[in-house]
This record gives C-alpha cells, structure tokens and sequence, in this order.
C-alpha cells in the first residue's frame, strides 16, 4: 500500500521517465527503432526495477496514468527524433491489458499523437501474446482500429503464451517480437532453434516484421539473419539508454 502512494506520487513529481532499447537491421547495423521502457528514479537518485513497479502498477490500476505517461514521453521523444531528421526511427510502447481495454484508449492515443504532431506510424504498441489473444473477438475489433489509425502492432514475447495460430492470421498484426527464449535457444544442443525457425517462417509468410529479442551473441545474430529474421534487439547490439544516449547514437549513424 505504501509502495502504491510512493508510485502514485513518484508520477505527480515526475519520476517517471523511459529509455529506449534500439532495435538494428542485422545485416546494415543501422537502427531501426527504439523500444521505450519504464524507469522509476527516487528523489535520491536510486531506481525501483521495473519488475517490481510494474506488475504492482498493474494490480493498483496505475498502469493506466503510468502508461499515460509512457506514451506522451514517446510521443515527445518521436517529435525530437522528427525535428532531427529520424522520421524513419519508430518508437515502440508496451500496452498493458488494462490500457487496452479501457473505453476511449483509441481515442486517448490519437489526441497524444495529434499533440505531438507525430504520425501514428511512427508510434508501435507492442501487446503480449497473451493479450492480443485473450478475447480475440473484441481484441480484434480494437487492434483493427487501432491498424486502422495507422498505428503498427507488434506482439511481445511471441511463442511464449496461448496462441492460436488460426487467429494470428486474422489479426491485424503488424511485427512479431520473437521471445528471447528461443533466441537463446538457438546456440545450444541441437534441436533446441526448431521453434525460433517456425515462428521466423510463420511471420515471413503472414507477412508479419520479425523482430528478436534478447540477442546477446553474434553466432544467434548470424543465424537469425541466415534464417530470415532482419532485425534483432539485445544486449549484443545495446542496452536500454537514455533518450539523449539514443538521439547521439543516430546522430553518428547518420
Ligand atoms: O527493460 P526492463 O527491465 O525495463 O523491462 C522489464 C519489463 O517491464 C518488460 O517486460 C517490459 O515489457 C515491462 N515494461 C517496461 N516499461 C513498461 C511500460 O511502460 N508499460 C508496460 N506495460 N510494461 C513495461
Ligand atoms: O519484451 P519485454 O518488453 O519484456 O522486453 C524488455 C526487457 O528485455 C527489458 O527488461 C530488457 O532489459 C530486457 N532485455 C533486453 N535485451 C536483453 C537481452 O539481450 N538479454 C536479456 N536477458 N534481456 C534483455
Ligand atoms: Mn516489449
Ligand atoms: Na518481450
């Protein structure tokens, strides 16, 4: 109860900021994309993981003003990246399932974009698995109009939850995240990339952008890329870094 205060006043006195984590084409080493990530910092300077503020986040209902708050500083940093001449960068946002299920969260994130002056394209909501399926029927209805609105839809840590493939198909899916379970899989004993090739076929062929994640060594971003996987996010590559850390890395890449 107490930590909940602590998180409700850490979001009026603006301790919550992001990093972004930069996805890469494999093959160019150039960035593609960020994916934004919570950060809790104390007034003395120390930080809650997000392990922990998140989840509770997701208990108490906070999620919804600490998502708030997550898609306007995306918004801001995609309105800086604009004004530096990255209107090819995206930024990806994680969308809890409270968020989603909100009535007017569609209309919440168009009155976000518009403010910023940010193409929705630009803006990805990343949404579990196990969300995006959940009640697929009236998931479906919403992620459509979301599609629809222009915003890219990935699905996080694909493979891991409830899928049913049938209804992968008629989701409006954009990008697929493949789980860094099966990305770290892929150098052990053999037989163990097996799930990691069929995802990467499943995606290629429901014309879905593949994405792995949790790329940490260079034979995993050799495979992926030998098995039609362009784009990977991981430590190999970066760590989750600071706005400014994320606009300076572009700047040089340029
Ligand atoms: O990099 P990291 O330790 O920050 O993230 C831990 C977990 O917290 C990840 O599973 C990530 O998806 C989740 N997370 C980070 N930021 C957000 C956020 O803004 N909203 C939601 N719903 N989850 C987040
Ligand atoms: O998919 P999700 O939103 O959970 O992803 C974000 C989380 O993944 C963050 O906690 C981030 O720190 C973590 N992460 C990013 N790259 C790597 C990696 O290469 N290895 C591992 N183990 N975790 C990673
Ligand atoms: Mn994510
Ligand atoms: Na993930």
């Amino acid at each position: 109860f107490t930590r909940s205060r602590e998180l409700s006043r850490a979001l009026r006195c603006d301790q919550i900021s992001i990093e972004l984590q930069p996805q890469f084409n494999i093959a160019t080493g150039k960035v593609i994309a960020g994916e934004a990530l919570a950060r809790w910092t104390r007034e003395d300077g120390t930080r809650v993981p997000p392990s922990e503020f998140i989840s509770m986040a997701e208990a108490n209902g906070l999620i919804i003003p600490l998502g708030n708050r997550v898609l306007h500083l995306a918004c801001q940093t995609l309105a800086r990246l604009g004004m530096a001449g990255h209107e090819d960068i995206k930024v990806a946002v994680n969308v809890s399932a409270l968020q989603l299920a909100r009535r007017g969260f569609m209309q919440e994130l168009i009155s976000i974009v518009d403010r910023y002056g940010v193409n929705p394209a630009r803006l990805e909501l990343e949404i579990t698995e196990s969300v995006a399926m959940h009640d697929h029927e009236s998931n479906g209805v919403l992620l459509r109009g979301l599609r629809e609105a222009g915003f890219p839809i990935a699905i996080d840590d694909f493979g891991t939850g409830y899928s049913s493939l049938a209804y992968l198909r008629d989701m409006p899916v954009t990008t697929l995240k493949v789980d860094r379970h099966f990305i770290h899989a892929i150098d052990q004993t053999a037989g163990d990339h097996v799930i990691a090739e069929m995802i990467i076929k499943l995606g290629r062929r429901l014309n879905m952008q593949l994405v792995a994640e949790g790329v940490e060594t260079a034979e995993q971003a050799a495979w992926l890329l030998a098995h039609g996987c362009p784009h990977a996010q991981g430590f190999l590559y970066a760590r989750p870094e600071s706005v400014e850390a994320f606009l300076a890395r572009l700047a040089s890449q340029a």
